[in-house]
């Protein structure tokens, strides 16, 4: 028999929650393997260098733990009270206490070292031949640039950033390097190559977060941060999510992160640069016959006079 409270105020929540749950047909990422207790899988080369040192720390602190409960309840029995047993004071063992001060300080001098060791790797210069991709955050999704055949992106300044430049584009691409850079709601990177994310914000604090690449960096206004760079080291379908609390639509700031096969890639850079560069010059000719018609215009009506 259900209770009225429960059919009140219970199943109303249950069936909210239901809802929910049944209304999470909007992920980008494939179904992951390991279970909601441990990370998923890494998949880039720093992502994994990232999980030994975390798995090296867990281990170590999980037999620490171990040892020292078990020295703890060993104690507990054997100082236990007996009838008739007087108790021992003791002024401690200066010898041991060295030991127990020095062993710990040493491991986590040695895991400090380590860490800022790891740390300097990940955040080091991009390598030279890294695909540069042009990352825009703003309220709420993100704006993608990629390079096209030429590999380069074309020059850019966060200051000119703004809802019409939304990448903030030198006017009339001054290096040339933008003429087949196109754009794209996916992040679409090919396996086994190093990839130099350059982030930006337009608005306000937003953060790049992709849990299988191990990759956190936060993206902040008026700042141009370039050394995140990172290596895949399979194909899968992944998510961008933002991971900074920036707003009401802060939930729903995701992109689907692809990493396909090198020879997959090289066809979507081919095909999206030449539509680039046809887009290029269909603007071009069109602010071309502009140009030439407005001096015939300006002078008709004087001619009229
Ligand atoms: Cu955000």
């Amino acid at each position: 028999m259900i209770s009225p409270r429960f059919s009140r105020r219970v199943l109303p929540l249950l069936v909210a929650a239901l809802t929910l749950l049944l209304g999470q047909n909007h992920c980008f990422a494939e179904t992951r393997t390991t279970n909601l207790w441990w990370a998923p899988d890494a998949v880039t080369v720093g992502g994994h260098k990232v999980d030994h040192l975390l798995t090296f720390v867990f281990n170590l602190t999980g037999i620490t733990f171990i040892i020292v409960a078990a020295v703890y309840a060993w104690f507990i029995v054997k100082y236990r009270y007996r009838p008739g047993v007087r108790a021992v004071y003791s002024h401690g063992n200066d010898k041991l206490e060295a030991i127990w001060t020095c062993i710990p300080a040493v491991v986590f001098i040695g895991l400090a070292a380590y860490s800022n060791h790891l740390w300097k790797e990940l955040r080091s210069a991009a390598p030279a031949d890294a695909i540069p991709i042009d990352i825009v955050a703003h309220q709420f999704g993100w704006f993608i640039r990629n390079p096209g055949l030429d590999g380069k992106l074309g020059a850019f300044d966060q200051k000119l950033l703004s809802t019409e430049n939304t990448f903030g584009i030198f006017d009339g691409d001054p290096d040339g390097a933008g003429k087949d850079d196109y754009s794209s709601s996916d992040l679409i990177i090919p396996v086994g190559r190093p990839v130099n994310v350059i982030l930006r914000s337009q608005d306000v604090i937003h953060s790049f977060y992709i849990p299988e690449f191990r990759m956190y960096q936060d993206a902040v206004p008026g700042r141009k941060i370039d050394w995140v760079w990172f290596t895949a080291d399979r194909t899968g379908s992944f998510q961008l999510a933002c991971s900074q609390l920036c707003g009401s639509g802060h939930y729903n700031m995701k992109a689907a992160v692809k990493v396909v096969t090198q020879e997959e890639y090289d066809k979507i850079v081919k095909e999206k640069s030449k539509e680039a560069l046809l887009d290029n010059l269909k603007k071009q000719s069109a602010q071309q016959q502009h140009d030439d018609s407005a001096p015939a215009a300006a002078s008709q009506p004087v001619a009229q006079r």
